[in-house]
């Protein structure tokens, strides 16, 4: 039976960003990774990085690609009623985002922690967490085959919706709020270049659609799906042909569609699980909280949850001070609902929901307010760029 200072299970963006940040400060880590590494590199998912999030990967050393790369955007469009109107990011919030893929930042943040010695065991499921209530909570895990033991002086549950770790804490000590929307996105991506220079998020009658990329040459478009659709009800040209029906004009004309490199659909929902902390057992990213994609937040609020996570490990180990782990769960979730919220928000403002025509009107109008006012468009940029993070030292 072996022991390390932090067991983490879960090598997306929240367990890589936590293991990296405790690595540069000397605190030793093990990521225990359910997927082969292959696997983990080749999810297609995030496409857009807050402010914060790219600060941090700054910080991390882990921003080379990106910022070659990468593309920062100080606004974004909202096409309704035939109109597009631009958000001005860097005029109404003083800042813009970067379009950088989830992918991208798990490869660098992979080969990062793994040149520097860094510790993931792939395709070595942690079965369960034990004894989170006493300093010395265990890991049990699989590894060729072999049930084995790690025990820590802290579990970090970075396992996503369907991990171990909140399944950990029992039911009586956990509060969780679900939202299940009625429709899904079906997503493509495709070697093509971008129908614009910047995201265009779609409402229209026939359903919701959003125009995103991951460089010049690749994009990465979405169509509100009905629940229970299959990709394989779906060629490549009835794709490209429902998406031009609910963009603009300007943008269903200029519209370059190709084979799709990958087609996949995507549940919505909202979920929050609180508190994010039990015994000596840690939550973070997606085990704690879901959003739907609309307002690009849930790998930014993974990124978020781990600055709070890692300063308070730090000030434990450097200091021995206990009052920023007693305190992450609440500062974590203020930020956390926020986001959930307009990541609620943007969804019920930009999708059907259903054929009455007052819906859509009164959505309508609502878009037409917002982008028609500075206050309007103020909550739409500060909210998109990312609100920020509180000071937690
Ligand atoms: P992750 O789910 O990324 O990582 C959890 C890891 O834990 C996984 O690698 C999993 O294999 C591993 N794991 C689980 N159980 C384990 C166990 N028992 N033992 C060991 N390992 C275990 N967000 C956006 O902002 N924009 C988007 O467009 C977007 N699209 C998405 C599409 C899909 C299909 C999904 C599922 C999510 C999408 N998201 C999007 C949200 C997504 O980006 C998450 O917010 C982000 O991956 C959160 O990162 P983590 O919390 O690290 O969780
Ligand atoms: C993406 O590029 O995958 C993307 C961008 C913005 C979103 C959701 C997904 O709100």
């Amino acid at each position: 039976m072996t022991r390390t200072q932090v067991g983490i299970i879960g090598s997306g963006p929240a367990g890589l960003l936590l293991a990296r940040t405790l690595h540069l400060q000397g605190i030793d880590t093990v990521i225990f990774e359910r997927q082969s590494r292959d696997y983990v590199e080749s999810r297609i998912r995030a496409g857009v990085l807050e402010k914060g999030t790219v600060d941090m990967l700054r910080t991390l050393g882990a921003d080379q690609r990106m910022n070659k790369f990468g593309i920062p955007h100080d606004g974004y469009a909202l096409a309704f009623n035939g109109r597009l109107e631009r958000v001005d990011m860097a005029k109404y919030a003083g800042d813009g985002v970067m379009v950088w893929g989830q992918t991208e930042v798990t490869r660098d943040l992979i080969a990062l922690h793994l040149d520097a010695g860094g510790i993931i065991k792939y395709e070595s499921p942690a079965i369960a967490i034990e004894d989170v209530e006493t300093s010395s909570p265990k890991i049990i895990y699989e590894e060729d085959g072999v049930t084995k033991t790690l025990v820590c002086d802290f579990v970090m549950g970075c396992d996503g919706y369907h991990g171990v770790g909140r399944q950990t804490i029992p039911a009586d000590k956990l509060k969780t709020y679900e939202k299940i929307y009625p429709f899904g996105w079906l997503g493509i991506l495709s070697d093509t270049p971008p129908v614009d220079e910047e995201l265009i998020y779609a409402n229209h009658e026939r359903g919701f659609a959003l125009c995103s990329m991951r460089s010049h040459t690749r994009s990465r478009y979405y169509i509100q799906s009905e629940l229970g659709d299959k990709v394989e009800n779906w060629t490549d040209d009835m794709f490209w042909d429902e998406l031009r029906r609910r963009l603009p004009p300007h943008a269903a004309e200029s519209l370059v569609t190709g084979p799709r490199l990958e087609m996949s659909i995507a549940p919505l929902r909202s979920f929050v699980a609180e508190p994010m902390r039990y015994g000596n057992l840690f939550l973070a990213g997606d085990a704690a909280h879901i959003v739907p994609p609309t307002g690009a937040k849930g790998l930014n609020l993974a990124a978020s949850d781990i600055f709070y996570l890692s300063r308070a490990l730090i000030a434990f180990y450097s200091e021995k001070r206990t009052d920023l782990l007693d305190r992450y769960s609440e500062v974590a979730l203020r930020r956390v609902w926020k986001a959930i919220r307009f990541s609620w928000w943007f969804t019920t403002l930009m999708h059907k929901f259903s054929d009455d025509s007052l819906d859509y009107r009164l959505q309508v109008a609502e878009l037409d307010y917002l982008t028609g006012s500075d206050a309007g468009k103020t909550v739409m940029a500060e909210n998109y760029i990312g609100l920020p993070f509180e000071e937690f030292e």
